[in-house]
């Protein structure tokens, strides 16, 4: 194999005294039946470095011993000694020897259409109501599951491709919802038909892919290659491949890519090249990107509520930026402490006034800031780090997570008006809590305890009482179809 060359340090000692064997022949003869000759992934998932970046190296090896429960990958503790484990492990941390690459003939002989959609019915073939449907992502054993809304019943559940990220984005009409996996799968699921319809790599490594408003587009961002993959949202037909190029000729990876409604188009958001673009999709459009040049290289952002102004941060700036994204124009920076995760941020109404609230990964803080000024209004000290804020307009409170440290099984629900916190549940005790999504009428909420043995709590959103618990493993996201396809106050773009 060409990784041998790169890699003659990388040989470990064979069980029960064999001759040592490279990692290469190690992965050739175990692994590239699933993961494919090139580690671009096959059966299994890719084994880049750029796939497994988010892994632990220890949690590496342990796959690798002890396999993946409720998947295909079986455990190698029996047929492979630590050493080879470990020089596996290791050499799946280095590049391949032949980048790998992606193309639009590679992205089209992966389409693949799973169901005839001519054939099926329009209308909803069960008895939730279509608007309150819950998409769950269950992260453990990468699954998603539908849920009625009023219920809290599983209408369905099916295996995803691996490690499905950001938010899943729906039709118009919410009838369709279409999944990114990081290993640059997308599918398109019918939620009328509880079907998949169809399914397409569009890259190694995608970052998160958004709908345009006329359901017509689905375009997607991709850390690798660094590109932008526009598809037909009926099938998910490749349209366009798009180079994410800076004017200096360098290619990005994207940050991320959304779509703004009132705009008409597409903003993206460029990780190595110091530009925003605007796609816009109205009439006929040919997706040629409109540049607005930034100050930094953007990593996170969300949007004023009506998507005029763009609120962005960079890991490596001291806080915030506002772009105009009429003029182009920076408005103005805000300071915004250690690392804030604006696309997870939230805003809500105050004293007449819009705020925006971003909760922050690296230290114990929400931010509050005035829409109209600017203005940072107030920094609400938390238990710890966390991801992920929400709320609803018929909900007093904003919830957010202690995503880390010790109080990680912490929620706080914080006063949209006094912006105090209120409370603190800790509704499983020692594990994670993170991630809420309201029902469409902001009666209900879900809640995900984030660990192996975890679960989908259902809390009442007024009285906080517990309603019901499903037990499920590793449940990350959850969407409300109808809180999403309004783009409802509270819920994330
Ligand atoms: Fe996410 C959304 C970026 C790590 C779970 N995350 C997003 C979005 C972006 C993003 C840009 C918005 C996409 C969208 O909804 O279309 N996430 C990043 C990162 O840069 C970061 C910090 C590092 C990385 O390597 O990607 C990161 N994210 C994570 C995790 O470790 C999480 C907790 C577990 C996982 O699945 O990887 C995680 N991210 C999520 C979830 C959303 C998300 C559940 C959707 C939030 C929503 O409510 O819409």
């Amino acid at each position: 194999m060409k990784g041998l060359l790169l890699l003659p340090l990388l040989w470990a000692s064979a069980a029960h005294g064999a001759a040592p064997q490279p990692a290469a022949a190690l992965y050739q003869q175990h692994c590239e039946s699933c993961h494919g000759a090139t580690r671009l992934g096959a059966a299994g998932p890719a084994l880049l470095p750029e796939s497994l970046g988010r892994i632990k190296p220890d949690e590496v090896r342990k796959v690798i011993a002890n396999g993946r429960p409720a998947s295909q990958m079986a455990g190698f503790a029996g047929t492979l000694s630590t050493p080879q484990i470990d020089a596996l492990a290791d050499y799946l941390q280095q590049p391949p020897a032949t980048p790998p690459t992606w193309n639009d003939h590679d992205i089209r002989a992966s389409h693949r259409l799973l169901a005839d959609l001519s054939t099926l019915p329009s209308t909803p073939q069960h008895h939730a109501d279509p608007l309150n449907l819950f998409v769950v992502v269950e992260a453990g054993d990468h699954h998603i599951n539908i849920l009625d809304g009023d219920r809290f019943t599983v209408l369905d559940r099916f295996a995803s491709h691996f490690a499905v990220h950001g938010g899943p984005k729906f039709s118009p009409d919410g009838r369709f919802v279409y999944f990114a996996s990081r290993d640059g799968w997308i599918s398109l699921y019918d939620l009328h038909n509880l079907k998949l319809i169809a399914e397409v790599r569009a890259g190694l490594n995608t970052r998160n892919l958004a709908v345009s408003k006329d359901g017509r587009w689905v375009l997607v961002g991709n850390y690798l290659p660094g590109s932008l993959v526009l598809l037909d949202a009926r099938d998910l037909s490749l349209v366009k491949t798009l180079p994410a190029t800076g004017l200096d000729g360098k290619t990005s990876r994207v940050s991320a890519v959304y779509t703004a409604p009132p705009r008409n188009s597409f903003i993206v958001a460029l990780k190595d090249v110091k530009e925003v673009w605007e796609l816009s999709y109205a009439g006929t459009p040919n997706f040629e990107p409109r540049r607005i040049a930034a100050q930094d290289f953007l990593d996170d952002f969300s949007f004023s509520p009506d998507y005029r102004q763009l609120l962005a941060t960079s890991r490596k700036a001291q806080g915030g930026q506002v772009i105009d994204l009429d003029s182009g124009n920076v408005v103005t920076d805000i300071p915004l402490p250690g690392m804030p995760h604006l696309g997870s941020g939230t805003y809500w109404k105050r004293n007449g006034d819009w705020v925006f609230a971003t909760p922050n990964i690296s230290k114990g803080l929400i931010s509050v800031i005035d829409f109209k000024t600017w203005k940072l209004i107030k920094e609400i000290p938390t238990l710890g780090p966390g991801f992920f804020m929400r709320s609803h307009v018929n909900s007093p409170y904003a919830w957010t997570d202690v995503f880390f440290g010790p109080d990680n099984d912490a929620i706080h629900l914080i006063d949209k008006q006094t912006l105090e916190i209120a409370h603190t549940l800790r509704p499983m005790p020692g594990k994670t809590a993170a991630h809420v999504e309201f029902t469409r009428d902001g009666r209900y909420l879900l809640l995900s305890i984030w660990d192996t043995d975890g679960a989908l709590i259902v809390y009442d959103s007024k009285t906080l009482r517990e309603i019901k618990r499903l037990p499920m493993n590793k449940p990350s996201g959850k969407y409300n179809v109808g809180n999403k396809i309004e783009f409802a106050e509270g819920t994330s773009h």
